[in-house]
């Protein structure tokens, strides 16, 4: 197909649907839907989104929806030997506040094993490449699945609590914040107007929640900002904010707030909607 042949409306309308958070493979159904065959509206939306084709063909056959996770349900969850108890619960977004997420024994040995191997916080452009970027200004590190004893024991109560295998997430990140230092409001789904969506996406598909586990407890600040809804989740050692999204939801905006006295340390689990892991 040629360029040519997309009228502006309608690359428009393609543009819109996929950024107000519409799979690929519901995009292809209203395309469908409209009266455009198959192979035409696929060639379009790898067109206006700069997606390869295969990775449109692929989300066509499979529908792109991968797994989702389960929203912890109040006021509390049996996990393995853990109760957790659910405090807060939104719908728009998906959020929890999950408190006795972690012992207290849990979060200083994170710290501990963490503290050695910290570095300079990254996060991905819009080509899919890492780059310190000022809008981050953390240390942090990563843990491979199952690397401690430790790390397996919360990554295997995650997935009980979530009922999502282990191998949808990515490795758990240790992050350190010092006062003034935050992570300004953005999205932990990846874009799929960017160019660099498809590399970011081929492993394990799109990001589809988010724990932030807070294993100490700030003296001022460094709470986690959800300005979309006006909430702010107090960091308070032990306890968790959980959120699941959509591609494209602009709800799940959220911040690390700037610590303002003290020290922040957090855990975060990324999860995807594929095995991330091999
Ligand atoms: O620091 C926080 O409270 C949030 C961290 C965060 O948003 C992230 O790592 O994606």
């Amino acid at each position: 197909m040629n360029q040519h042949t997309i009228r502006p409306e309608l690359r428009e309308w393609i543009l819109a649907t996929a950024r107000s958070g519409q799979s690929l493979g519901e995009l292809l159904r209203l395309l469908k839907d409209a009266g455009y065959g198959g192979e035409q509206s696929r060639q379009m939306v790898a067109r206006v989104l700069n997606l390869p084709l295969s990775t449109v063909l692929a989300a066509s056959k499979k529908g792109f929806t991968g797994q989702r996770t389960r929203h912890p349900e109040p006021p509390r969850q049996h996990v393995r030997d853990h109760e957790i108890r659910v405090t807060l619960s939104t719908d728009t977004p998906v959020v929890r506040l999950l408190e006795h997420m972690l012992t207290d024994e849990e979060c200083d040995a994170l710290i501990a094993e963490a503290k050695p191997q910290l570095a300079r916080s990254l996060t991905v452009d819009v080509d899919g490449r890492h780059q310190t970027d000022e809008r981050r200004t953390s240390q942090g590190m990563f843990f491979r699945i199952g690397e401690t004893p430790l790390v397996d024991r919360i990554e295997q109560r995650i997935a009980a609590l979530l009922d999502i295998p282990v191998s949808h997430g990515e490795g758990l990140q240790i992050l350190h914040y010092l006062p003034g230092q935050e992570y300004e409001p953005h999205f932990d789904w990846f874009d799929p107007t960017q160019p660099g969506f498809a590399a970011v996406t081929a492993r394990g598909g799109q990001r589809i929640a988010s724990v932030v586990m807070y294993l100490n407890t700030p003296d001022e600040g460094g709470g986690t900002g959800f300005p979309s809804m006006g909430l702010t989740v107090t960091a308070l050692r032990g306890s968790a904010v959980y959120f699941a999204y959509e591609t494209g939801d602009q709800a799940s905006l959220h911040a690390g707030l700037p610590v303002i006295k003290g020290e922040k340390w957090i855990a975060t689990k990324w999860l995807r909607e594929r095995p991330y892991q091999a």
